[in-house]
């Protein structure tokens, strides 16, 4: 075939399968119906997919279905779950669907497989652990039955599966395994199970495989380039090798493939290798292809835009220098990380809608690419004409450029990235705040209870009018002020009640951006966000937080936080325009923030939290476009706050404990207060921040918010006497490591509660020490 999709969405056009699985998670549906649903699904799927050109029989329909996560799905059918499951397999040590949920989910004291980001993107896939110990054999035949289920309903489609290589580098050593343990020595032993797989998915009418290898273009794993690139090699000189097996085709997406990779697939056994050319190109001096297909992912994967077809056609015109026998057309990675279809969302503007290109329109793009190779260039004028015409439209669309911001960026100054000296500001502060040692705060956000999602959703519906829901709001609001003062915390939070996601609120407050009705994007599992569309320029209207803040701080003497998104957040978590550098749309939105501040400083707000959870998620997986990347986001951040007094305290959250690779970034932010994740990880953090000498205020957490599990007094004591051990006692804040939006409230008192008693245990210590 000349063109084909690496993969499609699998959660459903409205989000079918969340639904289906959460309600057998909840014993409410049999593993049964979940199993209809999800053929219904696949079914839906394959007639669309052949509905926008794909061909029912020559494998250019990917079968990329997955009920969790698809590194999950390659871990089980090569049988590589750790022990803790071992209970749960079926006789033959088979692993099926109450075996899978539960290693993502975890029961118990059994802990799920531990969840990190897919490359650079916002997806979450479940860590592999691997050892020594580790017997891979086939556990699952999900695959080669969903291959046979297509057979038998008229269509050839072409299996995805996490290539051997990908798995073990993505995968972590298990708690058995010995100090230094790299999984990817297992790739041998690995290797015959792949092998079988193959085998079987040919029995079952395979006549394609594609095998996804992005750890081929990372430069951010444990495992080196040229390490990678010599496993790669191995492994496909062993798959490809076999006689019994499906055509091969290698996909490497997410960015260029390294030159030691490039050289290991091109002289492999195998048919074909797919590339990413909308984040690099065919790596300088890349050895000829022979008689594979070189399979150009030129229809972007990772953005909703419409895209421009005839650059897509020029790059894939250029890809015939390099002597692959044939080319096809194809996307850049698996179009899991954009949602449906624009069809889907009535409520957008049409002329904005018409910019744009989600799976469904991303297909036909690739399937018009694939005419024009079959049939010649002109026989999709008309199509890139059109393409080309949506283009120019929205560079020449209203809002797309607006001159006062463009003015308003173009005239900064290195001032205006500079707060000013911080032992100034903590003088300062210190007089306006008189904060006890051991400041206690939460992260912001306070239990999302049914009653407030009610409330929201009916409001959207017209059942409550304006006026009706913001004072439900205020009485919330009065709610969580109260309790906070009972439970004894110092610096306080509104509890943001009327935030439903901490990017889209400031979305919808902000022009330049669109939001979706059915735009979800799977996150991980069955959890899902709908990213916002950041499209045109960016300016505040009017002040968005002010009036809920200042209503907060009018309910108690205590100081009351202001809680803002950063702009590398806003970005990270949105769908960003592309036709200009993110540093410019960060700027904007930056701009925009910093009248927001200035706005909660005049109504009275002296603590002011900035979050930037994100910025270590969208840092390159190429070494040198780091120091770009960091020095733009932290610019950014800086641009919105350096325009706060120094008596402001300014306060940032980032939502991970890798300190490590950032901490000079994170240094760099110059924020007064930096709270991050350190609970799960028992304050091994703290031992990084003292190293590094980061100097400011840090609150490392000492509450695992991801889990239910209220921690005792004794445990957080140790974690501060931990904290004031290792750290300038002035340094040191209390609070828990994220937000507790996904807590209860029993639990969250509760937890709260004994972070407060544990922090005048460790006060009065440090008192008597001084
Ligand atoms: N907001 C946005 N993007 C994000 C996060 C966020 N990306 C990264 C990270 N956080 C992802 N984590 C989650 C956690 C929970 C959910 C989604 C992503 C979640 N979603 C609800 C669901 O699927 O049922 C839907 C939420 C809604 O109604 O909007 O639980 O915090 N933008
Ligand atoms: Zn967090």
């Amino acid at each position: 075939p000349k063109g084909t999709i690496l993969g499609y969405p699998r959660i459903g056009r409205r989000r079918e399968l969340k639904r289906a699985v959460e309600s057998h998670w909840a014993g409410a549906l049999d593993a049964a119906g979940l199993e209809r649903t999800a053929a219904d699904l696949r079914r839906a799927t394959r007639e669309r997919l052949a509905e926008l050109g794909l061909g029912r029989d020559d494998s250019s329909i990917p079968e990329s279905f997955s009920f969790y996560d698809q590194v999950l799905d390659a871990a089980t059918t090569v049988g590589a779950l750790p022990e803790r499951f071992a209970g749960l397999r079926g006789p033959d040590g088979e692993i099926g669907l109450a075996a899978y949920f539960t290693a993502a989910r975890g029961v118990g004291d059994n802990a799920p497989l531990e969840m990190t980001k897919w490359f650079d993107t916002n997806y979450h896939y479940l860590v592999p652990e691997i050892g020594p110990e580790t017997v891979f054999s086939l556990s699952s035949d999900r695959l080669v039955r969903q291959v046979a289920e297509a057979k038998a309903d008229g269509y050839t489609v072409r299996p995805v599966v996490v290539g051997p290589v990908t798995l073990l580098a993505l995968a972590k050593a298990t708690d058995a395994a010995p100090a230094g343990f790299d999984p990817l020595s297992r790739l041998d032993d690995l290797l015959p199970v792949y092998t079988q797989l193959l085998a079987a998915l040919r029995a079952a009418g395979a006549e394609w495989v594609q095998l996804d290898e992005p750890a081929l273009v990372s430069e951010s794993l444990p495992a080196a380039p040229a390490v990678l690139a010599d496993a790669a090699s191995r492994a496909y000189a062993q798959l490809g090798g076999s006689a019994d097996r499906p055509a091969i085709l290698v996909a490497a997406g997410y960015a260029q493939l390294s030159p030691e990779a490039w050289t290991a697939l091109a002289a492999a056994p195998v048919e074909a290798l797919a590339i990413d050319l909308t984040r690099g190109s065919v790596p300088a001096g890349a050895a000829g292809l022979g008689d594979k297909t070189l399979l150009g992912g030129v229809v972007d994967g990772r953005n909703i835009w419409r895209g421009d077809l005839a650059a897509a056609w020029a790059s894939l015109q250029s890809l015939r220098e390099l002597g692959a026998a044939s080319v096809s057309a194809g996307t850049s990675t698996s179009l899991q990380h954009v949602p449906h279809d624009v069809a889907d969302e009535a409520s957008l503007d049409p002329r904005l809608a018409s910019w744009l290109a989600f799976a469904d329109q991303k297909t036909a793009q690739v399937v018009t690419l694939a005419r024009g190779l079959a049939d010649g260039r002109d026989a999709i004028d008309a199509e890139v004409a059109e393409a080309s015409a949506a283009l120019s439209d929205r560079r020449a669309a209203p809002g797309v450029s607006d001159g006062a911001v463009r003015a308003r960026t173009a005239s900064l100054t290195a001032d205006d990235f500079d707060r000013g000296d911080y032992a100034t500001r903590v003088a300062a502060q210190e007089e306006a705040l008189a904060l006890p040692v051991l400041p206690t705060t939460t992260i912001g956000s306070f239990p999302q209870t049914g009653d407030i999602r009610r409330a929201r959703a009916r409001h959207g519906k017209g059942e409550l009018t304006t006026e009706e829901y913001e004072g439900f709001l205020r009485d919330e609001i009065a709610r969580v002020v109260a309790l906070q003062e009972d439970i004894g915390l110092d610096v306080l939070v509104h509890g943001e009640a009327e935030r439903n996601d901490m990017v889209q609120y400031f979305a919808e407050n902000l022009d330049g951006f669109a939001v979706t009705q059915n735009g979800w994007v799977q996150s991980y599992g069955s959890r899902a966000t709908r990213p916002s569309i950041l499209w045109g320029d960016v300016s505040r209207p009017a002040p968005i937080t002010v009036a809920w803040s200042s209503f907060a701080q009018s309910l108690t003497d205590k100081p009351m936080k202001g809680m803002l998104t950063g702009p590398v957040t806003i970005l990270a978590w949105s769908f960003v325009r592309d036709d200009q550098p993110l540093a410019e749309t960060a700027n904007q939105v930056a701009l925009a923030l910093r009248d927001e501040i200035a706005d909660l400083e005049a109504a009275g707000i002296g603590v002011i939290q900035v979050d930037e959870p994100a910025l270590r998620e969208l840092l390159p997986l190429k070494k040198d476009a780091q120091p770009a990347y960091l020095e733009w986001s932290v610019d950014s951040f800086r641009l919105a706050t350096a325009g706060a007094a120094a008596p402001t305290q300014v306060h940032t959250h980032l939502c991970y404990s890798e300190f490590d690779v950032v901490i000079d970034a994170i240094a760099a932010l110059d924020a007064d207060v930096t709270s991050i994740e350190a609970a799960r990880s028992r304050g091994e953090v703290i031992g990084d921040i003292r190293t590094s000498g980061f100097s400011h205020g840090v609150g490392p957490g000492v509450y695992d918010i991801h889990s239910p599990r209220v921690p005792s007094v004794g445990e957080v004591a140790d974690l501060l006497d931990r904290a004031v051990a290792e750290l300038p006692l002035r340094q040191v804040w209390v609070n828990p490591d994220c937000g507790l939006k996904t807590r209860g409230y029993d639990e969250t008192v509760e937890s709260l509660r004994n972070i407060i008693e544990a922090t005048r245990a460790t006060r009065e210590t440090v008192g008597a020490a001084v």
